[in-house]
């Protein structure tokens, strides 16, 4: 390691980075620590807070099989293909020879984001299949050297993101199905073939975590990721010590980046939420394919999922999600202080699936009305889940998301005693509505019918 990445390392560590509470050596943290650490962290987590929505992509070798290996299709994840698939690398790697997007349009892929009201970006770099999808100088399996298309995508998306203002962030995946290092040691399995559980041989993991960090080298220097979202972490070889190690040093490379808490050991299964047995790596959790029941106060975390029910593409994968099931999400993960982020898997000729297109387009129709409900907000202030829908939160307003309109044109805020001074519908902020309060709490008349099926929102100005 150069001399000016362990002086950075160092000055990092006193500081007392890189954990999800802050803690020092002892466990115990001083107040004047804490308080400084806790700015810093705020400073840095303060886009991602108030971004709320983000998109997650998933590009790479497997979209050339696209779930199809010698006629075997399966239900299993696109981007697992070599693994559930059996296939060798020998096997595997040719697939470069056949991915040539020539339809990739770094524009039109951050358009459809931000057109969306997405925020930021999360891209596969290198997934579980060991690919890289930038130009590596470690490596020659890469989308430069070893493609047709021979040009850098991420060079593409990383400039324009940048010229859109949607943030650029990088996936990398620690366990590697291509590294020499790994092997699979499974039952009527390849040695070279995928595995969800991959074995490490012995001596050589210090090679990979050297290959590992100069990959993550090029990607902050040459692309200037705002988070490094790592995954296939849990396998066996790779420990919470190794994780703090990975934080550190990616962290020294970018003091503003952030890194989710798949680096170590502390994701609990698909929850994605840290255990609470110790102090683990990462600055936010990471639930999988779920949206918590509640949320955390205090926690940050990020729900990822899928559109259909795969995340790299599969051809013959139809399991849409409707767009009011994703525009419920979107404000149900808000309602509960998290950020969601949301997967599209292009094809290997560069194109985001069609149906994928057509539902962002439907969400940002939703957003551009009602975005101010959904950035920058935190979790609404009810105990109880609200029958009627959601709420979400920002200092001197409450906003009212309401998926089940009231049959009887009154909505019910129960318990809800705070003094709201106005109440008027987000997409027609000049018209107040009448509101009276008993019992049961505030009673808003509203329109006989819902103004937006998918989901009305009502703001609410209280009285601070
Ligand atoms: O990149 C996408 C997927 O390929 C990858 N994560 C998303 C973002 C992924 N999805 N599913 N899996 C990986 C399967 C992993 C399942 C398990 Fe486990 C790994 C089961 C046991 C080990 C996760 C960690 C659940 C329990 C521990």
């Amino acid at each position: 390691m150069p001399r000016r990445d362990i002086l950075i390392l160092l000055v990092l560590t006193a500081l007392g980075f890189g954990t999800m509470r802050r803690l020092d050596q002892t466990g115990a943290m001083s107040p004047a620590r804490a308080a400084a650490t806790d700015t810093q962290r705020d400073e840095r987590m303060r886009w991602w807070r108030e971004a709320r929505f983000g998109m997650f992509i998933h590009w790479g070798l497997y979209a050339v099989p696209a779930g199809e290996y010698h006629g075997l299709r399966s239900k299993d994840i696109g981007e697992w293909i070599m693994s559930w698939a059996n296939i060798p690398r020998s096997e595997y790697e040719p697939f470069a020879r056949q991915f040539n997007p020539v339809k990739f349009d770094a524009a039109r892929w951050v358009r459809i984001a931000k057109d969306a009201g997405m925020k930021y970006m999360v891209i596969t770099s290198k997934h579980h299949d060991g690919f890289s999808m930038f130009d590596s100088a470690v490596s020659d399996y890469d989308i430069v050297d070893s493609t047709p298309y021979k040009k850098d995508p991420m060079r593409a998306l990383s400039d324009e993101c940048k010229k859109q203002g949607v943030k650029f962030c990088f996936y990398y995946s620690i366990m590697d199905w291509h590294h020499p290092s790994q092997y699979v040691k499974a039952e009527g399995k390849h040695e070279t073939a995928g595995h969800g559980k991959t074995q490490m041989r012995d001596g050589q993991k210090d090679t990979y975590v050297k290959y590992m960090k100069a990959q993550l080298r090029e990607l902050v220097t040459k692309y200037d990721p705002a988070v490094l979202w790592f995954d296939g972490e849990w396998v066996d070889w790779w420990t919470e010590a190794d994780g703090k190690d990975l934080y550190q040093y990616v962290r020294g490379l970018k003091p503003s980046i952030l890194i989710n808490n798949r680096v170590g050991k502390g994701r609990k299964g698909m929850e994605g939420l840290n255990k609470d047995d110790q102090e683990y790596a990462g600055d936010f959790g990471t639930p999988e394919q779920q949206i918590p029941p509640t949320g955390i106060r205090g926690v940050d975390w990020e729900s990822c999922m899928t559109m259909n029910e795969t995340w790299g593409f599969k051809s013959y994968d139809n399991q849409w999600k409707s767009v009011e099931t994703l525009v419920h999400n979107v404000i149900d993960t808000a309602s509960k202080g998290g950020n969601y982020l949301l997967n599209v898997g292009p094809t290997a000729e560069g194109e985001i699936p069609p149906p994928s297109v057509e539902r962002l387009a439907g969400i940002g129709k939703w957003m551009k009305v009602n975005g101010d409900a959904i950035y920058g907000t935190t979790a609404g202030p009810f105990k109880t889940q609200l029958a009627w829908g959601r709420a979400t939160a920002k200092p001197g307003k409450l906003y009212l998301h309401v998926f089940n309109w009231p049959a009887d044109g009154t909505l019910t805020v129960p318990g809800y005693t705070d003094h709201v001074t106005r109440a008027y519908l987000m997409a027609n902020p000049k018209t107040d509505l009448t509101m009276k309060t008993n019992a049961g709490g505030l009673l808003i008349q509203v329109p006989s019918s819902a103004p937006d099926p998918i989901a009305t929102v009502i703001v609410l100005e209280v009285a601070r």
